[in-house]
């Protein structure tokens, strides 16, 4: 198709909804008015711009935070197109921008991401914005336009030559909409790279205007990717060690349907899948999905057998056997996908399974027969998989049957509370003895149950799963909140419908050991309790750093500045020797102290555990607890200024 006859003429664009709307009802927009809805009007554009890429006209995004919170958004597409518009007697480029669900893209031929999950179009960035100004290089001439609140200050204007193509959308998020104005270097950063690893040879950048290096530029990276989903999978394994030495890499086609796929087997324990459908998270797989997995158990299967490699077995085989860790990422492209599911994360198009299923067969058949030396190895680890799966079953059946044969019994060490509704319940898992019989006298025993757990628990990421089940404290946790791990078809699931208690809260030293416990512990519910954590019921408690004191009055702090300030205060009140006690544990508070500063919930700091990124979290989470020395002691040198690990 030449460029011409794929132009979309204004006439194409139709006008629909008028951008009050938006503005009365942002949330169903955008999602949401807090950080990350903010953030959302930043994808909007950029799915745009991806669009173009997918299209064939773009190969470079670029990413602006200036000071003041407004963002710019550039690429070398083909320029939002300008002619005018018959019916409605205005430049194409103002409907785009002023008119909802005017896009302009109804070729079904073509990908779309600003079409997909949550694609409401640049107009409610317009209409959510205080000011935005849209540049056009196009056909040689450029045009702008600037709007407050989606309404247009001016008619479009021509305001010179151009020798480039592209847009520039330049957008201030507007304080009457949002709570939260302050835009995420990391999370803005975050999703840039993953966008470069599923579009090779697609250049991003982000610049951070607010932040200025040693060398006086502005803060700045670059993301690129040549080898797409293969350097991807090599990312998210950093922190793990490799089983073969390289990744597969699936590429196909069929009907429409653009297939993509990397896996890589490391020594570890878990699966780890992403899956994306044009260039979307699907955080609950689908269709995509299912076509992978049918295709890696099928294969290894087969050549297993064919090769008498689990003669000597005495357990079945499970599905999940061939997928334990496996790191991959399933990347299609689908024209017009189909999205089901509660958060509508999950590909319905029925068609795809098999698609997928045959484009990763194919290429697993001839791996397999290629590779002899690394078949094998994955096969022996099928093996222990499978072995390993039953001790582990044993393991927790024995726990949960101890569980229901003692009347559903708690552990010894739980100090529960009086109350059973779990709305209102909230656990306490302390780090040592000292700490939790402190908190056990300070508590509110009416809603607030306490559950010391001794020192550090296991590491989870480096035990085998049935050792897991064997270990004291992660038993008492299980019983304690009152989930249990059940099979379904092959797989592990997460019963929380008896849980005990909706705020689990971890509380621990304010030091490096303790948010080492702390990190172990989340490492725990990120691995094996992960509903848990989307639900919002795991939260940090933070108790104060200092307190500082003059006669009868004391203040408590939480970090050095409010200690500053706190001595500041008591010195120009009068009299010297401000006193200050640094709090090196929790056992050096009393019960009133504890309860003041870290339990009662009206005064208390709290801080959610929430996955944001799953993806960078669990990188994360693998790197400092993984096997890989080099880039968990990188990691650390390079996040050294941040005391605690967010998750
Ligand atoms: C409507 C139609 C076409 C492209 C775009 C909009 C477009 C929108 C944005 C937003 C940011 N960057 C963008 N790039 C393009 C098709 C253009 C054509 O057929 O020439």
């Amino acid at each position: 198709m030449s460029d011409k006859q794929q132009n979309y003429g204004a006439d194409n664009i139709q006008a629909l909804e008028g951008l009050e709307a938006v503005r009365k009802r942002p949330g169903m927009y955008i999602g949401s008015t807090d950080t990350k809805g903010l953030h959302h009007l930043v994808w909007e554009v950029v799915d745009n711009s991806i669009d173009e890429h997918l299209a064939g006209h773009c190969s470079h995004i670029d990413v602006v935070i200036h000071e003041g919170e407004s963002i710019t958004v550039k690429d070398n597409g083909r320029g939002i197109p300008v002619d005018m518009h018959a019916k409605l007697k205005k430049s194409a480029l103002e409907v785009v921008m002023t008119v909802l669900h005017a896009g302009g893209k109804f070729d079904k031929d073509s990908y779309k991401v600003s079409g997909g999950l949550h694609g409401v179009g640049v107009s409610c960035v317009n209409a959510l914005s205080s000011h935005l100004k849209v540049v056009v290089d196009r056909e040689g001439k450029k045009y702008a336009q600037e709007y407050r609140k989606g309404k247009p200050q001016e008619d479009v204007k021509e305001i010179g030559v151009s020798e480039a193509n592209g847009t520039t959308v330049t957008f201030t998020p507007d304080e009457e909409i949002f709570d939260e104005l302050n835009y995420k270097y990391e999370v803005l950063a975050n999703r840039l790279r993953e966008l470069a690893y599923l579009n090779s040879g697609l250049n991003l950048s982000l610049i951070d205007e607010r932040v200025k290096e040693e060398d006086g530029s502005f803060k700045k990276q670059t993301f690129y990717s040549e080898g797409g989903l293969k350097e991807f999978v090599k990312y998210l394994d950093e922190g793990r060690t490799p089983l073969i030495v390289e990744p597969i890499h699936v590429t196909g086609r069929e009907e429409n349907v653009e297939v993509e796929v990397a896996m890589q087997y490391n020594t570890g324990y878990q699966e780890h899948i992403f899956s994306f459908v044009n260039n979307i998270k699907t955080r609950e797989g689908g269709t995509h999905v299912n076509g992978f997995r049918r295709a890696v158990s099928r294969e290894f299967k087969k050549y297993g057998d064919d090769n008498g490699m689990f003669s000597k077995l005495k357990f079945n085989i499970s599905s999940e056997d061939f997928r334990e860790g496996l790191t991959s990422v399933v990347s299609v492209k689908v024209p017009e996908p189909q999205f089901k599911g509660q958060t509508k994360g999950e590909l319905g198009n029925s068609e795809v399974t098999g698609i997928v299923s045959r484009a990763v067969g194919e290429v697993l058949k001839y791996y397999l027969e290629e590779n002899k030396d690394q078949a094998k190895r994955i096969i022996e680890k099928v093996i222990i998989a499978a072995t390993a799966r039953h001790a582990a079953r044993k393991a927790r059946e024995a726990v949960q049957r101890k569980n229901v044969l003692a009347g559903g019994g708690l552990p010894g060490k739980l100090s529960d509370c009086s109350s059973k509704d779990p709305v209102e319940s909230e656990i306490f898992l302390v780090e040592g003895d000292s700490a939790g019989g402190t908190a056990k006298q300070g508590r509110d025993r009416n809603f607030q149950a306490i559950l010391p757990l001794r020192g550090k628990i296991l590491n989870v990421e480096k035990a085998l799963e049935y050792k897991i089940y064997e270990n004291e404290e992660i038993k008492n946790m299980f019983t304690a909140l009152g989930v249990t791990i059940e099979e379904k078809e092959g797989a592990r699931v997460l019963n929380i419908d008896k849980l005990r208690y909706y705020k689990i809260v971890i509380m621990c030293d304010a030091d490096v050991d303790g948010s080492h416990i702390v990190t172990l512990i989340l490492t725990f519910f990120f691995r094996y309790m992960i509903p848990l954590i989307e639900q919002g019921h795991i939260y940090i408690a933070a108790p104060p750093l200092y307190q500082v004191s003059k006669g009868k009055q004391s203040v408590y702090c939480w970090d050095e500045e409010e200690r500053a300030q706190a001595v500041e205060t008591f010195r120009k009140n009068g009299g010297a020797d401000p006193k200050i006690q640094r709090y090196k544990g929790l056992g050096e508070m009393n019960a009133d102290q504890l309860w003041e500063t870290t339990m009662d919930p009206d005064t208390r700091i709290l801080r959610q555990v929430t996955i944001d990124d799953a993806l960078e979290a669990d990188r994360v989470f693998s790197m400092l607890m993984g096997d890989e020395v080099p880039p968990r002691r990188q990691f650390i040198e390079e996040n050294a200024k941040y005391a605690n690990i967010d998750v």
